[in-house]
């Protein structure tokens, strides 16, 4: 079964951003995947936080790999550029952009198999490089496309469809990823996007390596019972750590005031390098600053305990290098150097000679 367009309401037409686009100009084509994916309700979280960031479609680079959630950049921001790489690729497609022009947003949208069994050693190296780019990770447990393999992020023990366990021990992505080099760690879930629209909206403006684990249901092949990574398990297990509410985002072009009963809340806020910030609310019994590395390892070695799933911002480094600080790469567009400036000139070309004689 195909998902079905949904019939355009007037008043989504009429809202308009900063750019004076609507919500409908962050769109793409129709989905062509199963109705109820939780990867469709990504696409429409990413259409939101652009929407609502006011961020030019033609300035996004939306980078993908192959499976169900790597089809998904073709049904978001039809102005933008795309990359469709080879299976487990993207990352060094994103790389070499990254280097070519630094003034994109690089929006990857990958899968878990996609991510972390056929792309694993790719996966890493894109976060040691610490690559200025928001990756999501569409976590459904299994090769969607090929109709429900389990993937590297399987958990151990879990079933698929006909009853067949997995016994291999899971790769988590947050873990992984808070130990090569990215600086923005978050797990969210499809079906929470009043939690997860201020999480893709935040990654797309971090400087550095941001990194969103979503999970997102398969409910071809991995939403029954003896699944964790179904509706159901899912919203059983889920807790919350740092969880922002949609306003908690606030853009550099606000005034950021805090007021005093909210301080009383456990608010806090995680400065963005643009100036603008994300405020979170802790829940007294996973209280850390985000930006306390052993407090959130902790924070996960309880839930692992505990057998919940954590979701919510996980992870902030407060100051960060990233890939062009750390390799000092061209301010201006490569595609924007003038002839001169990449051509030596000849006394440039003689003195560069002279030192090998
Ligand atoms: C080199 C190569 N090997 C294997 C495949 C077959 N294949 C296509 S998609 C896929 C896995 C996709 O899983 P995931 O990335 O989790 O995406 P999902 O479909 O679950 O969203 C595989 C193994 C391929 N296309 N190319
Ligand atoms: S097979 Fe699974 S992951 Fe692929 S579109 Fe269908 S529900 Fe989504
Ligand atoms: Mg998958």
């Amino acid at each position: 079964m195909l998902s079905i367009e949904k019939p355009k309401i007037a008043s989504v037409l009429q809202r308009k951003n900063e750019l004076g686009l609507s919500p409908e100009d962050y769109g793409g084509a129709p989905s062509t995947l199963c109705g109820g994916c939780g990867h469709d309700s990504v696409t429409a979280a990413i259409i939101s936080a652009c929407f609502e960031l006011s961020i030019p479609p033609e300035n996004v680079a939306k980078m993908s790999g192959i499976g169900c959630s790597s089809k998904t950049p073709a049904y978001f921001l039809r102005g933008a550029h795309a990359f469709n790489a080879v299976h487990g690729r993207m990352p060094s497609v994103t790389t070499g952009a990254c280097a070519a022009n630094r003034d994109m947003y690089y929006l990857a949208v990958s899968g878990d198999g996609d991510t972390a069994s056929i792309g694993l050693g790719q996966f890493i190296h894109a976060l040691r490089r610490r690559l200025n780019m928001l990756y999501l990770i569409e976590n459904n447990g299994i090769y969607g496309l090929t109709k429900g393999q389990f993937s590297a992020l399987a958990d151990a023990g879990s079933r698929n469809k006909q009853g067949g366990m997995n016994p291999f021990t899971g790769i988590d992505p947050v873990r992984l990823a808070m130990t090569l080099g990215a600086s923005f760690v978050a797990r969210g879930f499809s079906g929470d996007k009043e939690q997860l629209i201020p999480l893709i909206k935040a990654g797309l403006l971090h400087k550095g390596f941001a990194l969103i684990d979503v999970l997102s249901p398969c409910v071809s092949f991995n939403n029954h019972a003896d699944s964790s990574r179904s509706y159901d398990y899912i919203r059983k297990h889920e807790r919350e750590v740092n969880s922002q509410v949609s306003e908690d985002f606030v853009p550099s072009r606000e005034e950021i005031f805090l007021l005093p009963e909210e301080q009383k809340k456990a608010l806090r806020t995680a400065c963005l390098h643009d100036g603008s910030s994300v405020r979170m609310r802790a829940y007294p019994e996973s209280c850390y600053e985000p930006d306390d590395k052993q407090a959130a390892f902790r924070f996960l070695d309880d839930c692992q305990k505990e057998g919940s799933i954590p979701t919510g911002l996980i992870y902030k480094e407060a100051e960060t290098e990233d890939f062009h600080d750390m390799c000092g790469t061209s301010q201006t567009a490569l595609r924007d150097l003038p002839m001169d400036g990449l051509i030596p000139s000849p006394e440039t070309l003689r003195h560069i000679n002279q030192q090998f004689r």
